[in-house]
């Protein structure tokens, strides 16, 4: 049959099971966004940046079973997207990018858009791909949809050349999608070695990242079985639900909130899932772990990549917890429910957050009071992205996040701008829930213009705005390291004026005794479809658990004659102004 490289890619993606494609037309794709237009299956949704589109996809694929795809213009419209892409590969998220490409049927140079996408994109990438022949069309997006979602999921790209698109070509009929069957490998040995490991240890943790987040029947019952405590990373903040009596926080180093740091003293084995043990999941490598590491993991790349593992485990978290407590369970009694941990933990929360509600917010919006109330008003199924910044640590100390993938937020890629987008991408996926987005000001500056498009599709997502005029995450690290702070006070914002742009509704949070008003209120409009920006005047005079050991972790490790460079100069600043 001959059929348009467009045609064939929309019956690919609508056969992938691809609900949603984010992006903005240009020449290089106008015909696939016709086809678009005609799929009864996949809504185009244009956003006002293509960098949005990325984390809209994004959250697409972290809230739900379907994978976020993207349908952007070639070159300026693939750097746009390239931070979302970022995040999504470095999160392990998995994404489809469709972007057009310049004409391979013409004999001219320098043609609109025309750099080496492949280039740009390979370290942002699973794999890249052109296709050049309309029969590839739809097994190349195929084989994009199986790399992008086997092993550690990531995004994959696919440049189809624009007349490709615009005339027919010959191509076999699209056959319906085939998705591998994983072949399961995970070593018996190893399992039994972990076994041994985890019944011989007196005091064994779990820390769990977003590797985890389908597990949670298996997380729960080891972790019950074992009395351990559960620590999770930033990324996998919902993998594990903060109700449980074994839960402590996120991290257990000397960046963690006191529950983890104490529960996880002295702990002799560590199960770890999920997770790599990058730089904030570690607060800046600061955790002790101990010799008997056994780490669970579908990419073998990360193991004893920062710590040695005793035992590693190559596959997916569900089957290789589900053969590890199988035998672990033939093997070893369940412990007594280890009470003295459980109100260790407890004791250690309640004293936490009783040391943040006791502090003296001065007229602003305690963060705790805060996240308690927002709690209170939202079910346990809600989705709340959130940005990058001291609004994150907050989040993570202090909002408990109580079912899996209801969280989601930039880690590794850390890239800011990505939680306004990202609500709308998870309303999008998920309309039934209720979706909140915690976001800085200067974040909410980088990518608010978007909320045009919740308004558009009149998706009632509460962005609460962390308003403090600065860049704070920043701000707070540079006044303890140089007792100066350039560059990280913003311009007035009016945030009244930015909801009437984007056609949100303004709520103002000016101090403790208007959360629960403000918070009816904002909800209430959301619930009739109407996206709300709330003006949270928040007060960021108390310093995070991570932020406080995080920064004394990277000092820690400079070499002496520059601490005493960077103590000297701080002490000279303090004294002379
Ligand atoms: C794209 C990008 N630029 C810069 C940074 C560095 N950065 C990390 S947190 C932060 C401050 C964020 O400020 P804001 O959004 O107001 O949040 P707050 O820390 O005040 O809660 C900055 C500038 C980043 N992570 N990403
Ligand atoms: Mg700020």
């Amino acid at each position: 049959m001959k059929k348009t490289a467009a045609w064939l890619a929309v019956r690919a993606l609508e056969n992938l099971g691809v609900r949603f494609t984010f992006g903005i037309p240009g020449v290089h794709n106008t015909e696939l966004y016709d086809e678009l237009n005609n799929s009864g299956l996949i809504t185009p949704v244009l956003v006002t940046h293509e960098g949005c589109a990325a984390y809209m996809a994004d959250a697409v694929s972290r809230v739900s079973d379907t994978v976020g795809a993207l349908a952007i213009v070639p070159a300026a419209g693939a750097t746009h997207a390239a931070s979302g892409i970022g995040e999504a590969f470095l999160a392990g998220v998995p994404m489809i990018v469709v972007a057009g490409g310049v004409r391979t049927d013409l004999p001219f140079r320098y043609q609109l858009h025309q750099i080496d996408q492949h280039a740009f994109l390979k370290p942002l990438t699973k794999a890249t791909f052109k296709v050049l022949e309309h029969k590839d069309v739809a097994p190349t997006l195929y084989e994009a949809y199986r790399i992008a979602t086997s092993g550690e999921p990531g995004p994959v790209f696919i440049e189809l050349p624009v007349n490709l698109q615009l005339f027919p070509g010959e191509a076999d009929e699209v056959q319906a999608f085939t998705p591998l069957t994983a072949e399961t490998r995970i070593s018996n040995e190893s399992i039994q070695e972990a076994v041994r490991i985890l019944s011989a240890a007196t005091r064994p943790g779990m820390f769990l990242g977003w590797g985890a987040r389908d597990a949670l029947a298996e997380t729960t019952a080891l972790a019950e079985l074992l009395q351990a405590p559960v620590s999770t990373t930033l990324q996998g903040l919902s993998v594990f639900p903060a109700s449980h009596p074994l839960h402590t926080g996120f991290g257990f180093g000397p960046s963690a909130v006191p529950a983890a740091r104490n529960a996880f003293a002295g702990c002799d084995a560590l199960l770890a899932v999920g997770t790599r043990f990058a730089e904030i999941a570690t607060g800046s490598f600061g955790v002790t772990v101990p010799e008997n590491l056994v780490h669970i993991d579908i990419n073998p790349a990360v193991f004893s990549a920062n710590y040695p593992a005793k035992v590693a485990i190559e596959g997916d978290a569900k089957e290789v917890l589900g053969l590890l407590l199988e035998e672990l369970r033939n093997r070893f009694p369940r412990r007594e429910n280890n009470e003295a941990l459980h109100l260790q933990i407890r004791t250690d929360k309640q004293r936490y957050r009783e040391e943040w509600y006791a502090h003296d917010s001065q007229g602003r919006v305690n963060p705790a009071r805060f996240f308690d109330a927002l709690r209170r008003r939202l079910p346990d199924d809600a989705i709340v992205s959130v940005d990058d910044g001291n609004h994150t640590y907050l989040t993570a100390e202090l909002f408990p996040v109580r079912a899996p993938r209801t969280l989601i937020v930039p880690t590794d890629f850390n890239s800011m701008g990505y939680a306004v987008p990202a609500a709308i991408g998870a309303k999008l996926a998920r309309p039934e829930r209720a979706v909140a987005a915690i976001v800085g000001d200067g974040a909410f500056m980088m990518t608010c213009m978007e909320i045009a498009t919740a308004a558009l599709h009149r998706l009632g997502i509460v962005f609460c705005v962390f308003h403090d005029g600065e860049l704070s995450q920043i701000s707070q690290a540079q006044e303890l390291t140089y007792a100066r702070t350039p560059c990280t006070t913003l311009g007035a914002l009016n945030l009244e004026g930015a909801a009437l742009a984007t056609g949100a509704a303004w709520v103002r949070m000016a101090d403790d005794a208007g959360i629960e008003a403000a918070l009816e209120r904002a909800f209430g409009i959301a619930a009739a479809g109407q996206p709300v920006v709330l003006d949270v005047n928040i007060d960021y005079s108390k310093r995070t658990a991570f932020t406080q050991g995080a920064v004394k972790t990277n000092f820690r490790r400079f070499p002496l004659a520059q601490k005493l460079r960077m103590a000297m100069r701080v002490l000279k600043r303090k004294v002379t102004g």
